[in-house]
């Protein structure tokens, strides 16, 4: 057996008494306050009181007071960093500056706090449908309308146009500017990728063959209750809104309740011990096994990774079922919506949250914007899985989560392999056939390509007229349409980051712009023509915005259908089609590709060019 001297450990303990006696006799330390979120609320709104989460340091036991509303402390964290106070605004309480005062046994310090006027409604928070035509944007990357904010003192040089994961210089001010270019092209709605503050520094967690990245694209949030620096300021983004709304363009704005970006504050200290699936050091991985989500035979430990795993074993996995987690996304989505005046929100990463989040959420934004619409993102090309997630009626959970709209990805890929490998366009009709799979297939978002896919144009086989066709599918089809920025102009480019280059003409430099008729090569005019008289007769004609869809004509490589009364003819192949349908008549094609219909004893046909669309 070992022997112990005791003399150590009571030097030990002799130590610990003297430090104990030291701190009873040493003053608290002064609190402070660095971050109070949300900054601002609004009377007569649907949450009040309204949790305000202040952080700052030596908060323990911090008691909160406030002149004419009502504060009360619920609760602070065990480091003393975050302290959660519910404010009560009284009805009819003018806007202006309401500091909350915190005391501590160390001193008081105030928490910034004001109250502002609500937006006026009329012509804002506005939703969008299948009467709208989105246009998505990522700022970074669309124009650089101010070059002041290129290199900002917060974060100096994450600009360099010639790599494809740092800051490029596009920003609000930019799409602001170029609000006229997307009238002219026909759009009535802009989804910006997200605008959150994103990390100042390079991100060396993410890295891309080895070399550190930036967070250009808006997805890393490291401040949920601030505009990135490069995109611009608060101050603009109204200005982007009010703007585009005087134009009679809606915006979407992107949000992330999933996670966070790595280098959130929180990561390391967080508001609660809950607030985030695991920590750091310890977490599980997401495994994306999202069918397991949908799975009525699936255990609650067979969905875990995928709703609680960190996204690519990186981005720290935020706690819906934590109340607080809860709580303070939905005050911050309606924060958001409070101060810009948006019409609708995209949501990212839509089945790794549980449902039952989901259907707080939606029911928190329809009770104080009952026109709004939400949009989420379920990457997935399995029709039975995507429309699990479609909100309008119970799942095998009970839970519905109200979602007003989800992307189309189970036509995206049918329609690249038909439009652009020449595949069958069979197949493109089959895929609408599962529509009686959906609650509401009319309101999925379709679209040929987005941030996160290789443009339409990298595809094997892709050609312009491959492309304008897809373009009269896409316009005519049900379902509200989205255009990714610079498709509309052919523009290539393979996965991510390539598939979010530039747009010409958006920066000073650019050689030529693409914004002007005159800067397009012919390829680049012929599609950016044909999508603009598609855009317009899809505004003048609500056959094809709301009309009833009806298959006339399903065959290998040719489908015709009918929007109300308006009639789709598309030939997929490299020869004319002709073909025979079962109407009395047809009117002259819109398009002018079509030859007049030849009508003959209760049939007409038609003759369609090689691989071309006609809209009767
Ligand atoms: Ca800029
Ligand atoms: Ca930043
Ligand atoms: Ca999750």
């Amino acid at each position: 057996m070992m022997q112990y001297d005791s003399d150590p450990f009571r030097s030990i303990w002799l130590l610990f008494a003297l430090v104990l006696g030291v701190a009873s006799v040493l003053p608290a330390q002064a609190p402070s306050v660095q971050k109070v979120e949300p900054p601002n609320w609004w009377a007569g709104h649907s949450i009040n009181p309204v949790r305000v989460l202040v952080r700052g340091k030596n908060l323990t036991g911090a008691r909160a007071t406030c002149d004419r509303l009502t504060c009360a402390t619920r609760k602070v964290s065990a480091t003393g960093t975050y302290a959660f106070v519910d404010v009560m605004i009284p009805a009819g309480t003018p806007p202006g500056s309401y500091p909350l005062t915190l005391s501590t046994a160390g001193g008081r310090v105030a928490a910034p706090f004001s109250v502002s006027p609500a937006l006026p409604r009329t012509g804002r928070f506005q939703g969008f449908g299948s009467q709208d035509v989105v246009y998505l944007i990522m700022p970074d990357r669309f124009a650089n309308g101010d070059t002041a904010n290129d290199s900002p003192a917060k974060s100096p040089g994450l600009i360099d146009r010639s790599k494809g994961r740092y800051y490029h210089g596009g920003d609000l001010a930019g799409v602001r500017q170029h609000l006229p270019y997307l009238k002219s092209l026909g759009v009535t709605a802009i989804w910006l990728n997200p605008v959150y503050d994103n990390n100042d520094k390079v991100n060396e967690r993410e890295t891309y063959d080895g070399q550190a990245i930036t967070d250009y694209h808006g997805y890393g949030a490291v401040d949920f209750y601030a505009v990135d620096e490069h995109l611009g300021t608060l101050a603009e983004l109204r200005q982007l809104v009010d703007d585009a709304h005087r134009a009679g363009i809606k915006i979407i704005l992107d949000m992330v309740a999933n996670h966070t970006g790595p280098y959130h504050p929180w990561v390391n200290d967080s508001p609660t011990p809950t607030w985030f699936h695991g920590t750091a050091a310890k977490h599980l991985a997401n495994t994306w096994q999202v069918w397991t989500l949908a799975d009525p035979y699936s255990t609650p430990a067979m969905r875990e990774a995928t709703l609680d795993g960190w996204f690519i074993d990186i981005l720290p996995d935020l706690n819906q079922s934590d109340p607080e987690v809860a709580r303070y996304i939905n005050q911050n989505t309606l924060w958001w919506a409070g101060v810009s005046g948006i019409d609708g929100i995209r949501q990212d990463t839509w089945p790794y949250v549980p449902r039952a989040f989901w259907r707080d959420w939606m029911t928190a934004i329809k009770r104080e914007y009952p026109s709004m619409t939400v949009v989420g993102e379920v990457f997935d090309g399995d029709p039975s899985l995507v429309a699990f997630f479609q909100g309008g009626r119970r799942g095998w959970d009970g839970i519905d989560t109200r979602v007003d709209a989800l992307f189309d990805f189970p036509l995206l890929f049918p329609l690249r392999r038909a439009f652009a490998e020449g595949k069958s366009l069979r197949e493109v009709a089959q895929m609408l056939s599962r529509d009686h799979l959906y609650p509401n297939a009319s309101s999925l978002m379709t679209f040929l390509g987005n941030h996160d896919v290789g443009r339409f144009m990298n595809e094997p086989g892709a050609t312009i007229a491959g492309l304008k066709l897809a373009y009269t599918f896409l316009l005519t089809v049900r379902g509200t349409p989205l255009l990714y920025y610079g498709d509309e102009i052919a523009m290539p480019g393979g996965g991510d980051p390539d598939n979010r280059r530039d747009f010409p003409g958006g920066w000073r430099s650019d050689p030529r712009s693409a914004f002007d008729a005159s800067g397009r090569t012919e390829p680049q005019q012929a599609v950016w023509s044909h999508v603009q008289r598609l855009l317009e007769l899809r505004a003048k004609r609500s056959d094809l915005r709301t009309g009833r869809m009806e298959n006339l004509q399903a065959g290998e490589q040719s489908f015709v259908y009918r929007r109300g009364r308006t009639v789709v003819a598309l030939n997929n192949d490299t020869a004319a089609a002709t073909i025979r349908l079962r109407l009395p008549s047809l009117p002259n094609d819109a398009l002018g590709l079509c030859a007049r219909p030849t009508p003959d004893g209760g049939m007409v046909t038609i003759v369609i060019p090689p691989r071309s669309g006609c809209i009767f």
